[in-house]
């Protein structure tokens, strides 16, 4: 009898809903389902507008409360989830982020850190792999979930994908808020109903709803009828939370092609104000090795110069082994590093990190990210 009359007020009270900080950025799932032209007509392709059903203030600026009112009237279910909260730090197309845009978001991140149980990322998907992998290297160590997502179709279309990521996302980063209290402390994209490690995952399809993939990771999360975790795969933060505001942005991409000399299709990368390239060699680290086909000449000069060169595959999985080549052993010689296989987009922001921070190893994991 006692125990029947405890249990009714303990039935009764609810537990707060967690706090979750979206953060709209622009991309596809906010913008006008109505098709518009350039205004020029150059190109003759359908664009969208950017914009939102009319919350679109005249500055050209969103406004939180209209879009946040947007998304909660399209998709109500997010209040049973969380309370949501909405800022819009910009609202761009994601093909417009880069660097600055990155940095800011990890101040955003950073100094609401406290103030929320988890986050939520609205971005475009073109390089949303690019910003998840920048937030996970600036903010090593954040120990709370942030979740990217975004659409292939605007939220206010009849077939947009958005509202599905959307549930999912919020779904995937309150999950230690439900049953089985899964603690997520990572940067992730949560896309076509799998959640990835943000630095593992790429764009892979420019026009399906799985448009994002993991090659080299499993996926932290599957989403079904259930949410299947893959438990062991989540990042455990063992290091201190240690926040990172600055990247050296003189990197570049290079992937080896043969029959193409680098001394004329690069040349001095020094003088071209180069400080670090992704060098995208065959199989587990082979490049051609006959001096008259250049790359190891033009290698031997770039290393000199100072530049910091990193050894990636363009196989999309696999290990590296430059050591099995005559080739990738005299790189490694020079003083280029290879490390396990990170994405490229991964990896050039790691090096855009390493070369603003001298200290942070290339090849040793800080985010999950090899
Ligand atoms: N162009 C868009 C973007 O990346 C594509 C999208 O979001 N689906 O911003």
């Amino acid at each position: 009898m006692l125990l029947s009359l405890l249990a009714v007020p303990l039935l009764m009270v609810s537990r707060p809903l967690p706090r979750v900080l979206c953060l709209h950025t622009g991309g596809t799932l906010g913008m006008d389902a109505e098709q518009s032209y350039e205004p020029d007509g150059v190109d003759g392709h359908v664009h969208l507008k950017p914009g939102t059903g009319g919350s679109f203030s005249p500055a050209g600026a969103l406004r939180p409360g209209a879009m946040l009112n947007n998304l909660l009237s399209a998709v109500p279910e997010l209040r049973a989830y969380a309370n949501l909260r909405l800022e819009i730090p910009f609202n761009l197309d994601s093909c417009r982020v880069g660097p600055p845009e990155w940095v800011k978001l990890a101040k955003i991140l950073h100094r609401n850190r406290d103030h929320y149980d988890a986050f939520l990322i609205v971005h475009g998907t073109d390089t949303m792999a690019y910003t998840a992998s920048a937030l996970s290297l600036l903010l090593a160590g954040f120990k709370k979930p942030i979740v990217m997502t975004g659409s292939q179709l605007p939220l206010s279309m009849p077939r947009s994908d958005a509202r599905q990521n959307l549930i999912d996302s919020v779904t995937c980063a309150t999950s230690f808020f439900a049953p089985p209290h899964t603690q997520l402390q990572e940067v992730a994209i949560c896309f076509g109903g799998r959640l990835m490690r943000g630095n593992r995952a790429q764009k892979v399809h420019s026009s399906t709803y799985r448009a994002f993939d993991s090659i080299n990771y499993p996926p932290l999360a599957t989403l079904g009828v259930d949410v299947d975790w893959n438990m062991s795969y989540l990042l455990k933060v063992k290091g201190v939370y240690r926040p990172r505001f600055n990247l050296d942005t003189r990197v570049i991409r290079v992937p080896i092609i043969p029959g193409c000399d680098p001394r004329t299709a690069y040349g001095d990368l020094k003088a071209r104000n180069v400080r670090g390239v992704v060098l995208e060699s065959f199989g587990v680290g082979n490049m051609p090795d006959l001096p008259r086909l250049g790359w190891l000449p033009w290698l031997k000069k770039t290393v000199k110069q100072g530049i910091k060169v990193y050894l990636s595959s363009q196989c999309a999985s696999g290990p590296l082994h430059p050591e099995l080549y005559k080739s990738g052993k005299a790189a490694m010689d020079m003083g280029v590093e290879a490390g396990p296989q990170m994405t490229p987009e991964a990896a050039v922001i790691k090096l855009m990190l390493c070369l603003a921070y001298p200290d942070i190893p290339l090849g040793v994991p800080i985010a999950g990210e090899l």
